[in-house]
């Protein structure tokens, strides 16, 4: 059994409701149990700044898939929540209904066509290490250390923890 930790982000649709069911579908994959999840964070887009803020959160799994399997699991929930990918990937950065990424599993590093563990970007990305740090405060990134260090470089200021009164009742 590994520990993973899997970044759930959306900026089209219902955000809320969609990382809510995301979160579910997590906890039905076989072979796993869902450890932890972070709350909801609104987050400025990152990269590609011209689209709407998004929602970000992180789940951890204690799981027995194998990292390919896991991510091709996280695929389907991603297409099942109306996730269009171009064949391009001019969408790449683009807004999206619902984004899955393995961003650690255990303590491996992976470097196979469209896996690559850790994230590539997760050091430098303080819409992830937020939630990460909160379900996880001692989380080490292989080649990059400490997150909580990784964080402190970056700054977190403009993350929010999404107030869970601010949402339509039918998002709880
Ligand atoms: N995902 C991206 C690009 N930029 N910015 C934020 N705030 N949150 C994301 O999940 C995100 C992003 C590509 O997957
Ligand atoms: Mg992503
Ligand atoms: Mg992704």
């Amino acid at each position: 059994m590994h520990t993973v930790y899997i970044g759930l982000g959306s900026n089209l649709g219902d955000s809320a409701a969609v990382l809510r069911a995301a979160l579910r579908a997590l906890e039905r994959l076989p072979d796993s149990r869902l450890l932890r999840a972070s709350k909801l964070y609104r987050t400025p887009a990152w990269g590609r700044t011209d689209q709407p803020d998004f929602l970000n959160a992180v789940a951890a799994l204690q799981t027995g898939l194998p990292a390919p399997r896991l991510l091709a699991a996280m695929l389907e929930i991603e297409r099942d929540a109306g996730r269009s990918r171009l064949a391009d990937r001019s969408d790449r950065w683009g807004p999206r209904t619902l984004d899955l990424d393995l961003l650690l599993y255990g303590e491996a590093t992976i470097d196979a066509p469209g896996l690559h563990v850790p994230h590539p970007h997760l050091h430098e990305r303080a819409f992830a290490l937020v939630p990460l740090l909160e379900i996880a405060p001692e989380a080490r990134i292989p080649d990059a250390g400490a997150a909580r260090d990784c964080l402190a470089r970056l700054g977190a200021s403009d993350i929010r923890a999404v107030d869970i009164r601010a949402l339509p009742a039918d998002n709880l």
